[in-house]
């Protein structure tokens, strides 16, 4: 049997990792960690170079000497591949396997940082009617209009199955929102997907585990959740 453990700095994109080992049944560990006040603490930037989470810790083939991963694309393809059986991915045979690869991708090679230099904008104080806050408005309104529309006519974003693509893009519009508020209201596709995903048992056991702080009604509403404060 594995031995996981799974490092997760609450209110973040580690989520992503209890959420697919939920779905795939798989036994874990998992050490919680609070920002300090924004970003990681101390403990969580000595465990790797980039003190960032999440990080997946493997003792299954050296209990002395455990693996540690960090990137949660490469975790999730981690996991998939070596205790997942290929589950919750799609294979080259699947008639939508690129798809699958495209929205596995999606969210942290274009979503997140599109949202996340939006956010930053607005934290380096750059005015909403300023131009180049505009570029960065615009461009989060295309990625996500984008993805709308691809969930306006299909359950899930690789097609009718839902897959490790739907795991790494939910956080995106719910704990993601906690720090770049984004209203949904005219994304009708994202929010009846996110009701389908949050609604699976695997994520509301995943958040239970990791932030059973978090008020998951609120993280999916149109509105959004509230505003991350941090501890002081
Ligand atoms: N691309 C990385 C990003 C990891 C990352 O930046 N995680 C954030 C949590 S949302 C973090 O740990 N931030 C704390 C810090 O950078 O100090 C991944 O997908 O795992």
């Amino acid at each position: 049997m594995a031995k996981l453990t799974v490092h997760h700095l609450q209110v973040g994109q580690g989520e992503r990792i209890p959420f697919l080992l939920e779905e795939l049944d798989i036994p874990y560990e998992i050490k919680l960690y609070q920002r300090n006040p924004f970003l990681a603490p101390p403990e969580l930037k000595e465990k790797h170079p980039m003190g960032a989470s999440p990080l997946l810790e493997d003792a299954t083939s050296d209990p002395e000497n455990p693996l540690l991963l960090a990137e949660s694309g490469a975790i999730v393809e981690y996991v998939i591949n070596k205790y997942g059986n290929g589950r919750l991915a799609l294979p080259p045979s699947h008639p939508n396997y690129a798809d699958y690869l495209y929205w596995l991708h999606f969210s942290n090679g274009n979503l997140q940082p599109t949202i996340f230099r939006r956010f930053q904008a607005r934290m380096f104080g750059i005015d909403p009617a300023d131009q180049r806050f505009q570029g960065t408005d615009e461009r989060v309104k295309r990625a996500v209009g984008h993805l709308n529309k691809r969930l306006e006519s299909n359950d899930y974003l690789a097609g009718d199955e839902f897959t490790a693509a739907d795991i790494m893009t939910t956080w995106c519009f719910t704990t993601m929102r906690r720090f770049e508020p984004l209203d949904l209201t005219d994304y009708p596709g994202i929010l009846a997907w996110l009701k389908r995903v949050t609604a699976r048992p695997a994520y509301q056991r995943a958040m239970k585990r990791g932030d059973p702080d978090e008020d998951l009604e609120k993280a999916i509403s149109a509105e959004g959740p509230p505003r991350f404060v941090p501890k002081s």
